[in-house]
């Protein structure tokens, strides 16, 4: 089992935690900037102070129940005198924040048996990330010492399969591919075996999120896991859900659409640079409580973050 890199803390020095706080930036500033201008003198907070950390919440897509438990919980404190100054509420804030998190860290176990690669599957909606973070995976685990192979079970596009073969060539992972029209589950069949010659650890397969219809899509990613059990029943399969951070609350509805029809263990929140609405994460960790197994930072090798919340919750709330 590869041992993940902690991300030591908010004062460690690392760059996984430089990453993840640059990464998180445009929800930072949404959630941050100029707060401590509301406060004026040795005035104290008030109820002014609360309404607009609700509606910056709100506005980074944290979603409306859980700002009001977030909100609430700071006003009862409020009220009690406990929170002397923005500092204190904003602690407070972090404390309540990485509660809700905790129950969705959970870093991916890569377990592999004996000649039985352990599997991740990306999947989700076109352009939500699959074949980036598939990519990243690989030199993720590489990295940490994991054999690793590729497939390229995106077979729509000759494009796709050049794509994952290039994220391959960067990470120096082999990469299984066959002609664009190819079946899918046969590609991804014919890369277990060659994970298995090759006693690689981990097979990372790549899917499509373009199929014409719904149905289509969830069938052949029931084929594809059918493929997996016809190779070996007993492989260990980590089904990815791999969603964009930007498409805010539609993020919600897909994870349920996925989870229902692919049965997921984890995900994967994409794109949080690019977005100042990075708080859907608190959204998708309460009302779908699957593991957030790793967020995407970028569109380097490196920009992929396994999830832990607190680290997070500092990075997204830091006092600049
Ligand atoms: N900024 C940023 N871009 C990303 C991230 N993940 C993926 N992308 C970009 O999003 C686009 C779609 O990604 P792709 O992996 O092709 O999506 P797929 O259709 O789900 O396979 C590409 O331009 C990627 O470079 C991320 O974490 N941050
Ligand atoms: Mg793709």
């Amino acid at each position: 089992m590869s041992a993940h890199p902690r991300i030591q803390s908010e004062n460690a020095d690392t760059s996984l935690w430089d990453r993840l706080r640059a990464g998180l930036g445009r929800t930072r500033a949404g959630l941050t900037a100029g707060l401590d201008r509301l406060i004026r003198g040795p005035k104290a907070l008030d109820r002014v102070v609360l309404e607009e950390i609700e509606a910056r919440l709100l506005l980074a897509d944290v979603g409306v129940e859980t700002t009001r438990l977030l909100v609430d919980q700071i006003a009862g404190r409020l009220e009690r005198h406990e929170l002397s100054d923005l500092s204190a509420t904003l602690d407070a804030l972090r404390a309540h924040m990485i509660e809700l998190l905790a129950p969705v860290t959970a870093p991916l176990p890569v377990l592999a048996g004996p000649a039985r690669p352990f599997v991740i599957l990306t999947v989700g909606v076109n352009g939500a990330g699959k074949t980036t973070t598939a990519g990243k995976l690989a030199h993720y685990y590489r990295t940490l010492g994991e054999v690793v192979v590729l497939a390229a079970g995106d077979t729509f596009r000759a494009a796709a399969v050049e794509q994952l073969q290039q994220w391959g060539q960067r990470a120096g992972v082999a990469v299984i591919a066959q002609p664009a029209g190819t079946d899918a589950a046969a590609v991804i069949f014919d890369a277990l075996h060659a994970a298995r010659a090759r006693s690689a650890g981990l097979l990372i397969a790549d899917t499509a999120g373009r199929l014409h219809t719904k149905r289509n899509l969830m069938d052949e990613l029931r084929k594809i896991r059918r493929a997996i059990d016809k190779f070996d029943p007993e492989c260990r399969v980590e089904t990815l859900l791999v969603v964009d951070a930007g498409t805010g609350r539609n993020a919600l509805a897909q994870a349920r659409e996925f989870h229902l029809a692919a049965g997921l263990t984890g995900l994967v929140i994409t794109k949080l640079d690019g977005t100042a609405r990075g708080g859907v994460i608190f959204a998708l960790a309460r009302e779908l409580a699957l593991p957030i197994r790793f967020i995407g930072v970028g569109e380097r090798p490196d920009d992929l973050c396994p999830f832990e919340a607190r680290p997070f919750v500092h990075a997204l709330l830091a006092e600049d």
